[in-house]
């Protein structure tokens, strides 16, 4: 073992270890080392930190402000480290202690404070804004328990608490002193001069806890600024001499209700008055801290859309429209119109789905209830919206009704997503079809009204993460084909494409496949006992469990496959390992049956001798960020089959063609800008078109005829609705498979035949290795445009003037 002494970084670990942390070398354990280690980086980040402040300050820069309900930002140490570039360093520095860094790495709990891909956007967007270092805040929730713990029970989704803050958390710091008072309900008042005064019934405070963003190369820190909540007068006293010791605390507990949990649906919009107690708590913490810091540097809230850009990550925080709104009219006594000019110059909205079950809207009693003023707010902006469009030619009182804030069918509710759109001065869409969807569609009358507010920012993903450090061996080869200009700019991978032909590039490309899904084999086999075949084709579909990301196709063509292959043994078949892993809405009842499904056909496929280890199937418990950082790498093949029109983008279809996956999809969201820039000869697209979807719904569909025709799929559809894979309960998913004979809404039927068909194209190719490989090169060269710096770059120049 190197002498500790003489390496500085070693020092200093152990004396923070000692110090900080409160232990010896001797008696450290791994979490300590961990703790030791993150402890030190950050003590070197803060300098770059405190110095990015100052920088954007005494320029007095424009700043863009995030505000998003999710931040899924997973491990910070690697990346962190990473981005310093220092990784070689701090390994040295633990080994001279004895401590391997990829150990304790591995024992970092994720921060999952974000369902799925919204929330891994916005942290891939938080390191993006850093590396093209424009001085930026992500404003958010500090959930204390974050995304649930995922645990299989024989087959059976089960919900255990997430507990990322259990050990402490070494990277935030708790700012008493940004703290604001946040109220809810009880009334209004207006004076004789019309100043309205709005007295809440109950407040809390919201407390700052921040967290330091790096950037690529350590260029800026930007801040991830997350609030937690406290109770005015967190223990009475009175109440707690007088005996009663829990109504003493139950201030506290109340206020800590607002960021206990995150809301685990990613596609229902709850609808619950705690839903809407955390949009408003984190959306008016952050609106105050805005205004505070823009009054505190410039001096004028009228110059703030000049020196602010806020974009709401879909209507979560769309009341900030409102409370900037009550904020520039009731505190800093602006007339209606000119704060809403401000307003609106201020804000741009991103909208994530065209889902009708997903568009928040809240029953008017409850936000009345709640937020007395905002209900008088947006009464006040709709008033204006709707006077305006009824000036519109062709305007008519059904698009008056769309337009609306109001949704006055059935029961009233606060539309969020028309408040977000008319608050705004861009509202974008997340790909190219799914930003002509909304002009089609859900905003199909706003659109009209305002022509020009609906614009395209594809999303994309940060190559740090999902590259360099999820992949360093093909990063290596890369680099050693084209150097290192695409360290730095993403685009610069197009060169690695001249090398798709190169017999020993290729050779090299698939030694690296190979180490990397023999680790994840040897990770499965650690946390479910699973022995898997590297050799195999890795067929990969992660991400969370919805009807319309269709998991079900993909389920029925396993067993289908499975059929042909114990029919059919004498055909050349392709060893295929089928993965699935993700996680299901609590409530969401038959995306739980379908984790079930792929359980009890896993089982029944492992452990029937007669497919000879020619498929295996298996279901990954407890998806999240890390998982995916070692699942991606591994994967040869990546599943992107949603129902066409309804998958807003994805962006792990991104991630595996980074990592050299080839994509089995559809012509849905980014699938289609992915096709166009790896080229058409190098994917597999299948399936009906967004156009030909909605005409199939529009009428004539039948299902039943449909799957009657198909041999392979009416045998596949009678086998699980029989009970052939669930024999303990024959019954299981006779309403699921039901649900495709009446309906099916999600055009699996509709699909199947053009999926199997593509599949078996895939065993084709698979079979013809140096085509495979050449076109999995082709795949991360094509795929460098979708790196969250063009996106970010787009949102900078286009939308918030700051580049
Ligand atoms: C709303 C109200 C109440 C409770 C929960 C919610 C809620 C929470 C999360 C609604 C939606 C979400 C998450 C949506 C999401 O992740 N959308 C995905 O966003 C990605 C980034 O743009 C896209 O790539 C995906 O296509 C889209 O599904």
């Amino acid at each position: 073992m190197p002498n500790a002494t003489e390496d500085p970084l070693a020092a200093r670990i152990l004396d923070t270890l000692i110090h900080r942390v409160g232990k010896d070398a001797k008696a450290a354990r791994p979490h300590d080392w961990l703790a030791a280690t993150i402890l030190t980086v950050r003590d070197d980040i803060i300098d770059r930190w405190m110095a990015s402040t100052r920088e954007a300050h005494a320029a007095g820069a424009k700043r863009v402000y995030y505000l998003s309900l999710e931040f899924l930002i997973g491990r910070l140490l690697r990346d962190a480290i990473a981005n310093l570039g220092r990784t070689p360093e701090v390994t040295a520095a633990l080994a001279s202690l004895g401590v391997d860094l990829a150990e304790i790495e591995e024992i970092e709990p994720d921060a999952a404070l974000g369902n799925g891909g919204l929330g891994r956007l916005a942290a891939c967007f938080m390191e993006s804004l850093a590396t093209l270092e424009l001085p930026a805040y992500g404003y958010g929730i500090r959930y204390m328990n974050g995304m649930f713990r995922q645990r299989i029970d024989d087959g059976w989704q089960v919900e255990l608490p997430e507990t990322w803050l259990a050990h402490g958390n070494p990277w935030e710091f708790e700012r008493r002193e940004s703290a604001y008072f946040v109220g809810f309900g009880g009334d209004v008042a207006a004076n004789e001069a019309g100043q309205v005064h709005w007295s809440p019934a109950e407040a809390v405070e919201a407390v700052a806890v921040d967290t330091p963003v790096v950037g690529w190369r350590g260029k800026r820190v930007n801040t991830l600024r997350l609030w937690t909540a406290v109770a005015f007068d967190p223990i009475r006293l009175d109440q707690f001499n007088a005996g009663d010791h829990e109504g003493a605390l139950a201030g506290q507990v109340r206020a800590e209700s607002l960021v206990r949990v995150l809301y685990p649906a990613d596609s229902t919009a709850a609808g619950q008055e705690l839903r809407l107690r955390q949009e408003y708590f984190f959306s008016s913490a952050s609106i105050q801290d805005i205004v505070r810091r823009h009054v505190q540097y410039f001096g004028d809230i009228r110059t703030l859309p000049d020196k602010a850009a806020i974009q709401l990550n879909d209507t979560h925080p769309a009341v900030a429209v409102a409370e900037l709104m009550r904020l520039l009219v009731d505190h800093h006594e602006i007339a209606f119109d000119a704060a809403w000019e401000i307003t609106k110059a201020t804000f741009g909205y991103t909208n994530h789905t065209l889902l009708p079950e997903a568009l928040e809207s809240w029953p008017l009693p409850l936000f009345e209830r709640l937020l007395p003023r905002h209900m008088q707010i947006v009464y006040a902006i709709n008033a204006k919206l709707l006077r305006e469009a009824r000036k519109v030619e062709g305007v008519d009182d059904r698009a008056i009704a769309a337009i609306s804030l109001i949704d006055e069918g059935g029961e009233r509710r606060v539309r969020m997503a028309n408040l977000a759109f008319v608050g705004a001065h861009s509202v974008n869409g997340v790909a190219a079809l799914h930003t002509e969807l909304m002009k089609q569609t859900v905003f199909a009358d706003l659109h009209r009204l305002y022509p020009t507010k609906i614009n395209n920012k594809t999303n994309g993903i940060t190559p740090r993460r999902w590259l360099f450090e999820c992949n360093p061996g093909l990063t290596a080869l890369i680099r050693d084909c084209i150097g290192d200009a695409f360290l730095d700019d993403a685009s610069a991978l197009s060169a690695f494409a001249d090398h798709a032909g190169d017999a020993q590039v290729q050779e090299r490309f698939d030694a690296v496949k190979r180490a990397n899904k023999v680790a994840l084999v040897d990770h499965l086999k650690g946390v479910m006992g699973l022995r898997l075949d590297p050799d195999a084709l890795f067929d990969v579909q992660i991400k969370r469990i919805h009807e319309y990301k269709r998991q079900l196709l993909n389920i029925l063509e396993t067993v289908a496959l499975y059929d042909q292959i114990r029919s059919h043994p004498e055909r050349d078949w392709q060893p295929r390992v089928k993965l699935f892993a993700g996680k299901a809405a609590s409530s969401y009842h038959n995306a739980k049956l379908i984790i079930k499904l792929a359980n009890d056909v896993a089982r029944r496929v492992n452990s029937d001798p007669s497919v000879g280890g020619l498929l295996k199937v298996a279901f990954v418990p407890n998806y999240n960020v890390s998982l995916a950082e070692k699942i991606i790498p591994a994967a040869d093949l990546s599943e992107q089959i949603s129902t066409a029109g309804m998958e807003a983008s994805g962006t792990g279809n991104m991630k595996f063609a980074l990592n050299g996956a080839l994509t089995i999809g559809t012509l849905d969201g980014a699938n289609i800008e992915i096709r166009d820039y790896v080229g058409a000869d190098n994917i597999v697209i299948f399936g009906l078109t967004a156009d030909e979807v909605a005409a199939k719904r529009g009428g004539g569909y039948e299902p039943r005829a449909v799957i009657e025709a198909s041999r392979e799929l009416a045998q596949a559809v009678n086998a699980v609705a029989s009970g052939v894979f669930s024999p303990d309960d024959p019954n299981r998913y006779k309403d699921l498979m039901n649900g495709l004979y009446d309906h099916d809404w999600f055009m699996v039927a509709a699909d199947f035949d053009a999926y199997a068909a593509a599949q078996r194209r895939v065993d084709g190719w698979w079979d013809d290795q140096p085509a495979w490989r050449a076109a999995a090169i082709r795949n991360v060269a094509g795929v460098g445009w979708f790196s969250s710096d063009r996106t970010i770059r787009e949102y900078a120049e286009q939308i918030w003037g700051v580049m």
